[in-house]
């Protein structure tokens, strides 16, 4: 685990090293090289430099090639660097390789960014799936180093068997560490299956936040629900979902929920260990896409975050986007492009809070027109209401009572009209 330092002690020292491939989308190198660097100060880690080369693929061995490796273990003397970070994911041969010459520690992004969640989480859930993540990360690294082992003793037999012992323990000691931790994860996420099947039953419609990490979705959320959710100009601030109730312009009470930031290449180890937090937007009523304008890749974000969604089958869901932090934005024809490629965009400053009243209008007119599950208890001599319930939404239950019809319909809110006094459900 990467130390944190307070303020005024010295902190552990970075070098970044990158390669540049032939590319087919637009990120940059030098993009990825700020996001990392960005990634890496969340972690608390003083970044003294890029080292970016040219390579058509990476080196099986070293990665970036035997000759750069010799060159950055001597920048990484001269400068006092005690660790390597690489953008793009290693071998476990490569990791060891790069140490051996390097003579220091050496992460890849993805254990970068578990770095981060491990120093971030907050409650037990959180915990849990972190702790998870890295140790379906370290299993196969496990046999990494077995391999390791016995190519380096391989001379003497006995000492390769008491090596393979050792990672043969090691390895079930994970696995059945892997397999307390998932039991420990069913129950939290039971725990929150009752708790959603209560908002449910409240008929209350929710609305998950969800966007690029630092894109202003917490802030978002504080400003419309004044909920002091944390935030923070940091990558992966929020961790931990966070529900809050509103009431919109129209009456309508919604809840909103703030998760996980999204990223490129969410390590997939972790879109596994977060799906329960990410449930939530796979629960949702509506999706409400925070988009940072003022961002120059705010396009490549945006794909990002959409294939995120894919991968948590949420792409399909109705959305509402939020062109975020105009505040920063004075090129006004940058505006004009978003607006002109986001119907209905909603520009916004989530801090200044300016464009709040445009987008509760929009989230109150997109919700009027989904169908959502209400349960009603109407008087018998209203049967011209149950018939319109009928006509105008799918009817899942009716039961007919001595002096009232129960039903639970899947309707749009504007088809309720005065069926609406009779609502069991806010
Ligand atoms: N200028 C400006 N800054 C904003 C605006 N909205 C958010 N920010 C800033 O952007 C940074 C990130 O905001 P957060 O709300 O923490 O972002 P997030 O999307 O929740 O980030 P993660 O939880 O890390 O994924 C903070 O420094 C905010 O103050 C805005 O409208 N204008
Ligand atoms: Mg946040």
């Amino acid at each position: 685990m990467i130390e944190v330092k307070e303020n005024s002690e010295p902190r552990e020292r970075a070098l970044l090293v990158g390669i540049e491939f032939k590319r087919n989308d637009r990120w940059e190198i030098e993009d990825l090289l700020a996001e990392l660097s960005q990634l890496a100060a969340t972690a608390g880690l003083e970044v003294v430099g890029m080292n970016i080369s040219r390579r058509s693929k990476p080196h099986p061995a070293t990665y970036i090639g035997t000759g750069k490796a010799r060159e950055i273990a001597d920048r990484c003397r001269q400068d006092g660097v005690s660790l390597l970070i690489f953008n793009g994911d290693l071998s476990p041969a490569q990791t060891r390789n790069l140490q051996d010459v390097s003579g220091v520690r050496v992460l890849d992004r993805t254990e970068l960014i578990l770095e981060i969640f491990v120093q971030r989480a907050r409650t037990r859930e959180a915990r849990l799936q972190i702790e998870l993540a890295q140790l379906q990360y370290l299993l196969p690294r496990l046999t990494g180093a077995w391999t390791h082992l016995s190519r380096q003793k391989g001379g003497v037999k006995g000492t390769r068997d008491a090596g393979e012992k050792q990672i043969e323990i090691d390895r079930r000691k994970t696995r059945t560490r892997i397999q307390h931790l998932n039991k420990e994860i069913a129950k939290v996420r039971r725990h929150r299956e009752a708790q959603r099947k209560q908002r449910r039953r409240a008929g209350i419609p929710l609305v998950s936040i969800i966007g690029y990490t630092n894109s202003g979705k917490s802030t978002l959320l504080n400003t419309l629900t004044a909920a002091a959710a944390p935030t923070e100009d940091k990558l992966f601030a929020t961790l931990d979902p966070i529900i809050r109730k509103a009431v919109l312009p129209s009456g309508r009470a919604v809840l909103f929920s703030d998760t996980v930031g999204f990223i490129r290449q969410l390590p997939h180890h972790l879109i596994d260990a977060f799906r329960a937090t990410l449930e939530e937007v796979g629960e949702a009523d509506l999706l409400l896409e925070v988009l940072d304008l003022s961002h120059r890749m705010v396009w490549e974000r945006k794909r990002s975050v959409e294939v995120v969604l894919k991968e948590l089958s949420a792409d399909e869901k109705p959305m509402v986007v939020v062109l975020n932090k105009i505040d920063l934005v004075e090129d006004e024809f940058l505006l004009g492009e978003a607006r002109g490629r986001i119907d209905g965009g909603v520009p916004i400053s989530a801090l200044r809070k300016t464009g709040l009243e445009d987008l509760l209008k929009a989230l109150d007119e997109k919700l009027a027109g989904l169908r959502r599950s209400h349960r009603l208890l109407i008087p018998q001599n209203r049967p011209d209401l149950v018939a319109r319930l009928h006509r105008d939404g799918r009817v899942v239950k009716i039961d007919y009572h001595k002096k009232d019809v129960y039903v639970e319909v899947m309707i749009e809110d504007r088809f309720l009209e005065d069926a609406r006094q009779y609502l069991l459900d806010g």
